[in-house]
């Protein structure tokens, strides 16, 4: 299959016109014990097998911990910031998410992968456990964003809200307990921050947070840098810093994921690009809500030396 990478047009008029029926809120069904939505888990298979090339970058990231943000840093930096290349496309085809999956003849993550030119930018929300074998084999470069629970929680609530393709999230006061028990797609905030921390050592992987991201983003977009062996000068940092900021992706199109249609995502609901901030979480977790999260917090994360920031 020929696709070249700039025919996004193409991606978001076929999702525009499937046919009615073709996207519901999937079920979640498991696979190794890890909630994804029903067309992942058909596809398993394929996803299991998909073969990694040695120069692939793959952004790894449990949902909603500024997935998006790392994109748009990388492929900025691989871009050595010209902003023309890293509007060739929007996300979602710069930077193919590996294990999407819809019914035909919606193309998968894998579909667009196949016909995307190397290095590839690959995304990721699979637990460590579940990635395919052939990163390792590969050896490819992995970063990994980790964002502190509580916001991370609020969210993946706002955007379970917007995503007709996940489960509903139901109100804020249910979504708080589905989330502790890792009942939410991709399963468990804890066991997908922990497998990862855990692996650090044993790949080349760079375990980054959003909270250092909002502290001090030109120091973050060095970090990476560095990681990807790329030496920039600090006038292309700054112009990375600049495009990559909130307010610029915000109001960017291939960086909004507004090309998506709203029989998808619908962002009269809840826009992709919300508030990010760091401490929102306080404006939602209620007394009791923030004790019964916290009483099981300390028992997840017990003997771990990953910690998270909740303001900065
Ligand atoms: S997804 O659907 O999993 O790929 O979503 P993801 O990109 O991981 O997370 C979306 C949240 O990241 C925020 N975001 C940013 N924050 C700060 N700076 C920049 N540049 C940025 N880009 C995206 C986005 O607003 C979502 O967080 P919330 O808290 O909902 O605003």
């Amino acid at each position: 299959m020929e696709r070249p990478e700039d025919d996004s047009m193409d991606y978001s008029t076929i999702l525009e016109n499937v046919p009615e029926g073709t996207f519901y809120r999937f079920p979640l069904i498991p696979i190794h014990g890890v909630p994804l939505m029903k067309p992942i888990a058909d596809s398993w298979e394929r996803i299991e097998k998909f073969q990694a090339r040695p120069d692939d970058i793959l952004i790894s990231t449990y949902p909603k911990a500024g997935t998006t943000w790392m994109q748009e840093i990388v492929d900025s930096i691989m871009n050595e910031g010209e902003v023309e290349k890293t509007s060739r496309a929007p996300t979602h085809v710069r930077s193919p998410f590996l294990e999407i999956c819809s019914p035909p003849p919606v193309p998968s993550g894998i579909d667009l992968l196949e016909v995307t030119p190397s290095p590839r930018l690959v995304k990721t929300h699979l637990m460590y456990e579940l990635t395919p074998e052939s990163f390792w084999h590969q050896k490819c470069k992995v970063i990994y964003v980790a964002r502190n629970a509580k916001d991370n929680a609020v969210s993946y609530y706002y955007f379970d809200k917007m995503n007709k393709t996940q489960p509903d999230p139901g109100t804020w006061d249910e979504y708080v307990i589905k989330y502790l028990k890792g009942d939410v797609a991709w399963g468990s905030w804890f066991s997908h921050v922990l497998g990862w921390w855990n692996a650090r050592h044993k790949h080349d992987i760079l375990y980054m947070f959003y909270e250092d991201m909002k502290e001090d983003p030109k120091r973050e977009i060095r970090k990476v840098m560095k990681f990807l062996g790329k030496d920039l000068s600090e006038d292309v940092v700054e112009k990375i810093y600049r495009h990559t900021s909130f307010d610029t992706m915000k109001d960017n199109p291939m960086a909004n994921y507004s090309s998506i249609p709203s029989n998808v995502l619908d962002q009269s609901l809840s826009p992709f690009m919300r508030k990010g901030e760091v401490g929102d979480w306080m404006n939602h977790f209620t007394e009791s809500q923030n004790k019964i999260f916290d009483e099981e917090y300390q028992k997840k994360m017990a003997g771990s030396t990953l910690k998270f920031r909740y303001k900065i």
